[in-house]
């Protein structure tokens, strides 16, 4: 039997042309197709546009999954009142690397996913709130919109359509928080970022209490490729819940980190042949499907496909298909203290399970992990993440007592191995009661 080699998984759309020389530029773009999806989109009727992204199955990039067509279906139309779009590009998720890479490179595949969508929607003014410590991002993306404007793709009457469209880029000021949807809409109306109670979800009442859909940067950029090529083509890959080419995000002790575009429903293992496998010598220990936010998984899991039913299926959430990958080596105990360490410093404070228990999680891992723990602690872990989870107000919660369950659940030897012998057996040096 031949095994096809992994390489021939690689989807490349969205990072198909990353090496060009100039890649971000409308020139490049263009040469590859670019704003042509939008001719074909203003040939159709609005709710046509919005019903052949639904048949085609995109789910939302950002995390959920959430079928985007059926979002923008949600936007009441003839209602009188402005819609909004906005592009949530406050990538933070710790190792998460797919919208950030993807604005750099190709700026144009989200400007044009907007104006479709906007198109779509019927809204004439949209947002891109980006991270805002990407600086380098921010100036290219800035000249790309500017570059739009120029070309007729933006402003009024693009393209002779006799459709307007408003697009305004903001940064952020750096809090995670400001990545779930409803502090992003808080952030950008000038208050401080922080969840709202949801219902009203922002499709009824978002930015400035309008209509408003708030997508991924993927989600929209890979809208373009979809009316270009078809929503057949697009759904002969991937899953049947789950179809389509995704930007999976791999790092960590793997020979060759970084981006890589293949159909959902691949597999770890596959993903580890494309990216030269574990660092030579060295052999998987945990990773993560989706980011710290979702409960890990460990070498048993490496057949598990990738996609929202199959890593749901095995216990975890696909969420943003970071897989972040630590070999043997790694202290799981001292992993899980500094994600703990990110979510209490980022817990926006609004609700007391997560504001207090992120805190007190804090303190218990940092005692495990110096050696300064007692046997009694881990049913305090497990109390305290189970005081969190699903008791807070959004889901930043969760996603801090998801690494705290799955690690006990997998590697609680480890955890015991460091209390019973005051410190971490990884790593003596660091061990303040380790002598
Ligand atoms: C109208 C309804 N709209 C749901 C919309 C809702 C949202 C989308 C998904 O969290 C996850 C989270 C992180 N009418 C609706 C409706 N919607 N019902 O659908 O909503 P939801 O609540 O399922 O998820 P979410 O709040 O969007 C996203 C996980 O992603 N995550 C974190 C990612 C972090 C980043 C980043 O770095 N910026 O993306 C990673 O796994 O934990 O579970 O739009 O309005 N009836
Ligand atoms: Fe804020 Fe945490 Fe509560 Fe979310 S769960 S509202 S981040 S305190």
């Amino acid at each position: 039997m031949t095994v096809e080699p992994a390489e021939k998984l690689l989807a490349p759309v969205l990072s198909a042309f990353w090496d060009d020389p100039r890649s971000w530029t409308l020139e490049t773009y263009r040469r590859h197709d670019g704003y042509r999806a939008l001719t074909k989109a203003f040939a159709m009727a609005p709710d046509d546009v919005i019903a052949y992204v639904k048949d085609s199955g995109l789910r939302g990039r950002g995390g959920a999954g959430f079928p985007t067509g059926m979002k923008w279906q949600f936007i009441p139309q003839g209602d009188g009142k402005p819609h909004y779009l906005v592009v949530n590009a406050d990538e933070s998720e710790p190792g998460t690397c797919k919208d950030i890479p993807l604005l750099f490179a190709n700026p144009h595949a989200l400007i044009e996913g907007i104006v479709i969508a906007c198109y779509a929607i019927r809204s004439n003014h949209a947002f891109i709130y980006l991270r805002g410590e990407t600086v380098p991002v921010l100036r290219r993306l800035h000249e790309a919109v500017r570059e739009a404007y120029a070309a007729g793709y933006l402003g009024a009457d693009i393209q002779g359509s006799g459709f307007d469209l408003e697009l305004t880029v903001h940064a952020g000021a750096g809090a995670y928080i400001c990545g779930e949807e409803t502090a992003l809409l808080d952030s950008l109306e000038g208050r401080r970022g922080q969840p709202r109670l949801r219902p009203p979800f922002p499709a009824v009442e978002g930015l400035y209490a309008c209509p408003t859909v708030v997508n991924n940067v993927e989600s929209i950029a890979s809208v373009p490729a979809i009316l270009q090529r078809g929503k057949e083509w697009f759904k002969s890959m991937g899953s049947e819940k789950s179809p389509g080419f995704t930007l999976y995000s791999l790092s960590g002790h793997v020979a060759r980190p970084g981006q890589y575009e293949a159909p959902l429903g691949i597999t770890l293992r596959q993903l580890l042949d494309m990216g030269g496998g574990m660092r030579p010598g060295h052999r998987l220990k945990f990773w993560t499907p989706g980011g710290s936010s979702t409960p890990m998984f460990t070498d048993e899991h490496l057949d598990v496909p990738l996609d929202y039913e199959g890593v749901g299926a095995a216990g975890s959430m696909l969420g943003t298909k970071a897989l972040q990958c630590f070999d043997e080596t790694t202290c799981v105990v001292r992993a899980v203290t500094r994600w703990t360490e990110f979510y209490a410093h980022e817990s926006c404070g609004k609700c007391t399970p997560c504001r207090e228990g992120t805190y007190w999680l804090v303190q218990l891992m940092r005692d495990i992990e110096a050696g300064k723990g007692s046997p009694g602690d881990l049913d305090k872990l497990n109390d305290i993440a189970d005081n969190i989870n699903g008791k807070s107000f959004c889901a930043l919660g969760d996603g801090a007592a998801a690494p705290i369950f799955s690690s006990l659940k997998y590697f609680r030897a480890e955890y015991e191995e460091h209390i019973e012998r005051k410190g971490c057996p990884f790593d003596p040096a660091r061990s303040t009661a380790w002598a």
